[in-house]
Protein backbone atom coordinates (compact mmCIF):
# COMPACT_ATOMS: atom_id res chain seq x y z
CA UNK A 1 0.00 0.00 0.00
CA UNK A 2 2.98 2.31 -0.61
CA UNK A 3 1.51 5.67 -1.98
CA UNK A 4 2.45 7.06 -5.84
CA UNK A 5 1.22 9.83 -7.00
CA UNK A 6 1.84 11.07 -10.59
CA UNK A 7 2.35 14.35 -12.03
CA UNK A 8 1.46 15.32 -15.79
CA UNK A 9 3.40 18.88 -16.25
CA UNK A 10 5.73 20.94 -17.92
CA UNK A 11 9.51 20.89 -17.01
CA UNK A 12 11.01 23.82 -14.97
CA UNK A 13 14.60 24.01 -15.28
CA UNK A 14 15.27 25.87 -12.43
CA UNK A 15 13.37 23.61 -9.86
CA UNK A 16 11.35 26.09 -8.74
CA UNK A 17 8.02 25.40 -10.43
CA UNK A 18 5.88 22.48 -12.43
CA UNK A 19 7.27 19.17 -12.73
CA UNK A 20 10.35 19.66 -10.09
CA UNK A 21 8.10 21.20 -7.96
CA UNK A 22 5.51 18.59 -7.85
CA UNK A 23 8.19 15.62 -7.34
CA UNK A 24 10.17 17.24 -4.36
CA UNK A 25 6.80 18.12 -2.76
CA UNK A 26 5.52 14.18 -3.10
CA UNK A 27 8.83 13.15 -2.10
CA UNK A 28 8.36 15.57 0.93
CA UNK A 29 5.19 14.38 2.10
CA UNK A 30 6.68 10.80 2.00
CA UNK A 31 4.98 9.72 -1.32
CA UNK A 32 6.73 7.83 -4.27
CA UNK A 33 5.81 10.50 -7.17
CA UNK A 34 6.51 9.78 -10.94
CA UNK A 35 5.93 12.21 -14.30
CA UNK A 36 4.69 12.60 -17.29
CA UNK A 37 6.44 15.33 -19.24
CA UNK A 38 4.10 17.69 -21.37
CA UNK A 39 6.12 20.71 -22.31
CA UNK A 40 9.80 21.86 -21.35
CA UNK A 41 10.68 25.28 -20.46
CA UNK A 42 13.91 27.64 -20.42
CA UNK A 43 13.73 29.18 -17.73
CA UNK A 44 15.22 30.74 -14.55
CA UNK A 45 14.20 32.88 -11.44
CA UNK A 46 14.13 35.57 -13.63
CA UNK A 47 11.30 34.43 -16.70
CA UNK A 48 10.81 31.76 -19.18
CA UNK A 49 12.78 32.54 -22.62
CA UNK A 50 10.91 29.42 -24.70
CA UNK A 51 8.24 26.85 -23.97
CA UNK A 52 8.45 23.65 -25.76
CA UNK A 53 5.20 21.62 -26.31
CA UNK A 54 5.70 17.27 -26.71
CA UNK A 55 4.37 15.64 -29.31
CA UNK A 56 1.18 14.02 -28.54
CA UNK A 57 1.95 10.80 -28.80
CA UNK A 58 5.08 11.12 -26.83
CA UNK A 59 3.04 12.58 -24.03
CA UNK A 60 0.63 9.58 -23.90
CA UNK A 61 3.25 6.84 -24.36
CA UNK A 62 4.56 8.60 -21.17
CA UNK A 63 1.17 8.19 -19.59
CA UNK A 64 0.52 4.83 -20.63
CA UNK A 65 3.83 3.41 -19.56
CA UNK A 66 3.40 5.01 -16.25
CA UNK A 67 -0.32 3.69 -15.57
CA UNK A 68 0.11 -0.51 -16.82
CA UNK A 69 3.50 -0.43 -14.39
CA UNK A 70 2.82 1.28 -11.34
CA UNK A 71 -0.73 2.47 -10.34
CA UNK A 72 -0.85 5.81 -8.92
CA UNK A 73 -2.92 6.66 -5.95
CA UNK A 74 -3.67 10.36 -7.11
CA UNK A 75 -2.74 12.05 -10.13
CA UNK A 76 -2.32 15.82 -10.57
CA UNK A 77 -1.99 17.99 -13.89
CA UNK A 78 0.11 21.36 -14.25
CA UNK A 79 1.39 23.17 -17.51
CA UNK A 80 -0.72 21.29 -20.29
CA UNK A 81 0.30 23.75 -23.62
CA UNK A 82 -2.22 23.30 -26.37
CA UNK A 83 -5.71 21.78 -26.64
CA UNK A 84 -4.44 18.82 -28.34
CA UNK A 85 -2.37 17.48 -25.42
CA UNK A 86 -5.78 18.64 -23.53
CA UNK A 87 -8.36 16.60 -25.71
CA UNK A 88 -6.19 13.22 -25.09
CA UNK A 89 -5.63 13.71 -21.59
CA UNK A 90 -9.23 14.17 -21.13
CA UNK A 91 -9.94 10.43 -23.28
CA UNK A 92 -7.33 8.91 -20.66
CA UNK A 93 -9.00 10.00 -17.36
CA UNK A 94 -12.32 8.52 -17.91
CA UNK A 95 -10.62 5.70 -16.81
CA UNK A 96 -8.80 7.20 -13.76
CA UNK A 97 -10.40 5.62 -10.63
CA UNK A 98 -8.28 7.70 -8.19
CA UNK A 99 -8.08 11.35 -7.18
CA UNK A 100 -7.61 13.41 -10.38
CA UNK A 101 -6.61 16.97 -9.16
CA UNK A 102 -6.42 19.63 -11.67
CA UNK A 103 -4.13 22.67 -11.43
CA UNK A 104 -4.83 25.11 -14.55
CA UNK A 105 -1.84 26.29 -14.94
CA UNK A 106 -2.32 29.60 -17.92
CA UNK A 107 1.01 31.96 -17.49
CA UNK A 108 4.04 31.56 -15.80
CA UNK A 109 4.55 33.82 -12.83
CA UNK A 110 6.53 36.02 -15.55
CA UNK A 111 3.88 36.10 -17.86
CA UNK A 112 4.76 33.69 -20.34
CA UNK A 113 1.62 31.33 -21.74
CA UNK A 114 1.65 27.71 -20.65
CA UNK A 115 -1.32 26.98 -22.54
CA UNK A 116 -3.07 28.20 -26.15
CA UNK A 117 -6.40 29.82 -26.35
CA UNK A 118 -7.33 26.22 -27.71
CA UNK A 119 -6.40 24.74 -25.16
CA UNK A 120 -8.19 27.02 -22.53
CA UNK A 121 -11.17 26.20 -24.17
CA UNK A 122 -10.65 22.31 -23.62
CA UNK A 123 -9.45 22.53 -20.33
CA UNK A 124 -13.01 24.00 -19.61
CA UNK A 125 -14.95 22.11 -21.73
CA UNK A 126 -13.39 18.51 -21.73
CA UNK A 127 -11.27 18.18 -18.98
CA UNK A 128 -12.43 20.28 -16.05
CA UNK A 129 -15.76 17.57 -15.99
CA UNK A 130 -12.91 14.75 -15.59
CA UNK A 131 -11.60 16.24 -12.23
CA UNK A 132 -12.02 15.28 -8.71
CA UNK A 133 -10.49 18.93 -7.27
CA UNK A 134 -9.74 21.96 -9.22
CA UNK A 135 -7.39 24.59 -7.82
CA UNK A 136 -7.36 27.83 -9.62
CA UNK A 137 -5.76 31.20 -8.30
CA UNK A 138 -7.46 34.35 -8.54
CA UNK A 139 -6.33 35.23 -12.54
CA UNK A 140 -7.49 31.68 -13.34
CA UNK A 141 -10.61 31.41 -11.48
CA UNK A 142 -11.14 34.98 -12.87
CA UNK A 143 -10.84 33.62 -16.59
CA UNK A 144 -12.42 30.43 -15.42
CA UNK A 145 -15.60 31.94 -13.82
CA UNK A 146 -15.80 34.99 -16.28
CA UNK A 147 -15.83 37.02 -13.38
CA UNK A 148 -13.25 39.42 -11.29
CA UNK A 149 -12.11 38.71 -7.90
CA UNK A 150 -11.40 41.66 -5.52
CA UNK A 151 -12.13 39.94 -2.15
CA UNK A 152 -13.24 36.50 -0.20
CA UNK A 153 -16.68 37.00 -1.22
CA UNK A 154 -15.49 36.82 -4.92
CA UNK A 155 -13.53 34.06 -3.98
CA UNK A 156 -16.55 32.61 -2.87
CA UNK A 157 -18.35 33.66 -6.22
CA UNK A 158 -15.93 32.11 -8.38
CA UNK A 159 -16.08 28.69 -6.82
CA UNK A 160 -19.66 27.99 -7.07
CA UNK A 161 -19.41 29.49 -10.47
CA UNK A 162 -16.56 26.81 -11.26
CA UNK A 163 -18.40 23.99 -9.53
CA UNK A 164 -21.25 24.71 -11.88
CA UNK A 165 -18.45 23.43 -15.05
CA UNK A 166 -18.66 20.07 -13.72
CA UNK A 167 -16.19 20.06 -11.23
CA UNK A 168 -16.32 18.23 -8.03
CA UNK A 169 -14.66 19.92 -5.67
CA UNK A 170 -13.19 23.64 -6.15
CA UNK A 171 -10.36 25.38 -4.05
CA UNK A 172 -10.15 29.21 -5.12
CA UNK A 173 -6.64 29.97 -3.68
CA UNK A 174 -6.60 34.11 -2.43
CA UNK A 175 -2.27 34.08 -2.60
CA UNK A 176 -3.16 37.11 -4.99
CA UNK A 177 -5.42 39.07 -2.69
CA UNK A 178 -4.12 42.15 -1.68
CA UNK A 179 -3.70 42.07 2.33
CA UNK A 180 -4.90 38.43 2.89
CA UNK A 181 -4.21 34.68 1.91
CA UNK A 182 -7.41 33.22 2.81
CA UNK A 183 -8.53 30.07 0.37
CA UNK A 184 -12.10 29.29 -0.94
CA UNK A 185 -13.13 25.84 -0.91
CA UNK A 186 -16.18 24.59 -2.53
CA UNK A 187 -17.41 20.80 -2.01
CA UNK A 188 -20.53 19.30 -1.65
CA UNK A 189 -22.67 22.28 -1.87
CA UNK A 190 -20.76 24.24 0.93
CA UNK A 191 -17.87 26.63 1.31
CA UNK A 192 -15.12 26.93 3.73
CA UNK A 193 -12.41 29.29 4.59
CA UNK A 194 -9.44 28.30 4.97
CA UNK A 195 -7.63 30.79 6.46
CA UNK A 196 -4.31 32.18 5.39
CA UNK A 197 -2.00 35.66 5.99
CA UNK A 198 -0.37 37.43 3.29
CA UNK A 199 3.55 36.86 3.78
CA UNK A 200 5.09 39.65 1.91
CA UNK A 201 8.05 38.47 -0.21
CA UNK A 202 8.91 37.77 -4.01
CA UNK A 203 9.70 34.63 -3.41
CA UNK A 204 6.96 33.05 -4.21
CA UNK A 205 7.66 30.94 -7.59
CA UNK A 206 6.23 27.41 -7.95
CA UNK A 207 3.51 27.77 -5.02
CA UNK A 208 0.85 26.61 -6.94
CA UNK A 209 2.28 23.89 -8.13
CA UNK A 210 3.54 22.71 -4.31
CA UNK A 211 -0.01 23.30 -3.40
CA UNK A 212 -1.43 21.03 -5.36
CA UNK A 213 1.04 18.46 -5.32
CA UNK A 214 1.03 18.65 -1.74
CA UNK A 215 -2.80 18.14 -1.64
CA UNK A 216 -2.65 15.17 -4.25
CA UNK A 217 0.27 13.15 -2.45
CA UNK A 218 -2.34 13.74 1.16
CA UNK A 219 -4.56 12.23 -1.17
CA UNK A 220 -2.70 9.69 -2.10
CA UNK A 221 -2.13 8.91 1.23
CA UNK A 222 -6.15 8.46 2.05
CA UNK A 223 -6.67 11.87 3.65
CA UNK A 224 -10.26 13.15 3.31
CA UNK A 225 -9.93 16.56 1.35
CA UNK A 226 -10.58 19.41 3.29
CA UNK A 227 -7.75 17.44 5.97
CA UNK A 228 -5.79 17.33 2.35
CA UNK A 229 -6.29 21.06 1.87
CA UNK A 230 -5.58 22.44 5.42
CA UNK A 231 -1.96 20.67 6.08
CA UNK A 232 -1.07 21.36 2.63
CA UNK A 233 -1.80 25.11 3.17
CA UNK A 234 0.11 25.47 6.72
CA UNK A 235 3.04 23.41 4.89
CA UNK A 236 2.71 26.09 2.26
CA UNK A 237 2.26 28.80 3.99
CA UNK A 238 5.79 27.45 6.03
CA UNK A 239 7.88 27.03 2.66
CA UNK A 240 6.84 30.23 1.87
CA UNK A 241 7.98 31.91 5.18
CA UNK A 242 11.53 30.21 5.11
CA UNK A 243 12.08 30.16 1.45
CA UNK A 244 16.03 30.01 0.69
CA UNK A 245 16.29 33.36 -1.03
CA UNK A 246 17.74 31.73 -4.37
CA UNK A 247 18.40 33.48 -7.54
CA UNK A 248 17.91 37.20 -8.61
CA UNK A 249 14.30 37.01 -10.00
CA UNK A 250 11.45 35.20 -8.57
CA UNK A 251 12.80 32.64 -5.78
CA UNK A 252 11.83 29.13 -4.89
CA UNK A 253 9.65 28.13 -1.62
CA UNK A 254 11.15 25.82 0.72
CA UNK A 255 10.35 22.51 -0.28
CA UNK A 256 11.96 20.95 3.00
CA UNK A 257 9.86 22.87 4.81
CA UNK A 258 7.65 20.52 7.72
CA UNK A 259 5.25 18.71 6.85
O1 LIG B 1 3.64 27.98 -11.66
C1 LIG B 1 3.09 27.52 -12.83
C2 LIG B 1 4.06 26.78 -13.68
C3 LIG B 1 3.80 25.48 -14.00
N1 LIG B 1 4.61 24.75 -14.79
C4 LIG B 1 5.73 25.27 -15.30
C5 LIG B 1 6.07 26.58 -15.01
C6 LIG B 1 5.23 27.36 -14.19
C7 LIG B 1 5.57 28.74 -13.88
O2 LIG B 1 6.58 29.27 -14.26
O3 LIG B 1 7.19 27.09 -15.52
C8 LIG B 1 6.59 24.44 -16.16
Amino acid sequence: MFPTALTIAGSDPSGGAGLQADLKTFHQFGVYGMSVITLLTVQNTKGVSKVHVCEVDLVLDQLKAVLDDIPPKAVKTGALGNAVLIDAIAIKAESFNFPFIIDPVMISKNGAPLIDKDGEYALRKYLLPKSYLITPNIPEAESLSERHINNIMGLEKAAISISKLGVKHVLVKGGHLDDDATDVLYTDGTIYRIPGKKIQTKNTHGTGCAYSAAITACLAKGLPLQAAVKKSKEFIAEAIRTNPNLGEGFGPINMFAKV
